[in-house]
């Protein structure tokens, strides 16, 4: 049986019911996180709960549980599907109530939803890279707060999967910004750039492990802004997210990137990668 949290219970995902006025369900007026399960443990949980009050307390929500018990929760439901690997997706919207733009009362609460899912590490791209499509940044101007209205990402991603490439990456104006799913970093003459953490980019957690990896391994990050002829003209580009890790781009529209191959840097992140994920799970 596949179970799945739906406002306190763990259930059998077919009885799973939501309401037709769920504001989540009629505005996209609520958050989410994916959090990555590996060997059946979890990785960077902390990151993504704190993140997901952040994004709450942004978008003035509460959430109905302390972090403490939504992860108690959490940890129940992937032992509850034995999840090896894959991803847990959490979900809380402003809850029930009548359609009207403005909040509900106060004693409205929340709807909280999670499922699990396996999902293999995507280990042939990962070794091969993938392209990606430039498309122009239409989101918002709260893209840090990781909110469940995601059609400019949409919209993005499927202009980039219809030519046939993996992701979007963005740009607004001249600036890159992200993927559509994922952060964007270019890497030139050894110095790994990526946008900074502003209204303009989701703060990613892989983002965050990546800059630590940096930093204890004597590897230049700069988070600065850079432009669109920069991505081009770069040795090595990557993508990140909590499914993709740290994933190599090699080539952008038509335009081979560097020498059309993985690159050096990419390389080692992802070997530093793959040892912080040894470290983080407990020997059994
Ligand atoms: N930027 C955007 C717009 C994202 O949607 C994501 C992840 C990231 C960056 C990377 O953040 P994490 O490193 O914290 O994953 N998006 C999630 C999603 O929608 N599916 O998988 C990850």
């Amino acid at each position: 049986m596949n179970t799945v949290f739906v406002n306190g219970e763990v259930i059998d995902r077919v009885d799973a019911k939501i309401d037709i006025e769920d504001r989540g369900y009629q505005f996209g007026d609520g958050i989410y996180e994916v959090i990555r399960v590996y060997g059946g443990n979890t990785f960077t949980m902390k990151e993504h709960m704190e993140r997901l009050y952040q994004s709450a307390e942004k978008m003035k929500l509460s959430i109905p549980y302390s972090e403490e018990e939504l992860t108690g929760h959490l940890l129940e439901l992937i032992d509850s599907n034995q999840v090896k690997d894959g991803i847990v997706y959490l979900q809380v919207t402003r809850g029930v109530s009548s359609r009207q733009h403005h909040f509900p009362s106060k004693d409205v609460k929340g709807s909280v939803v999670a499922y699990t899912k396996d999902l293999p590490v995507p280990l042939r791209q990962m070794e091969q890279g993938v392209t990606a499509k430039l498309v122009e940044d239409i989101r918002w101007l709260r893209c840090d707060i990781k909110s469940l209205n995601l059609l400019g990402n949409l919209l993005a991603k499927e202009e980039a999967a219809s030519d046939g490439h993996f992701e979007a990456i963005l740009h607004r104006g001249d600036t890159v910004t992200e993927g559509s799913s994922s952060n964007a970093f270019m890497v030139k003459d050894g110095v790994i750039y990526t946008h900074p953490v502003t209204n303009l980019i989701l703060n990613g957690i892989t983002r965050r492990v990546i800059e630590d990896l940096c930093r204890r391994n004597a590897i230049s990050f700069q988070e600065e802004t850079f432009l669109v002829p920069d991505l081009f003209e770069a040795d090595e580009v990557f993508i990140a997210s909590t499914t993709s890790e740290v994933m190599p781009v090699i080539k952008i529209n038509q335009q081979v990137i560097g020498n059309g191959k993985p690159g050096s840097v990419t390389k080692k992140l992802q070997a530093l990668f793959s040892e912080r994920k040894r470290e983080q799970s407990p020997v059994k």
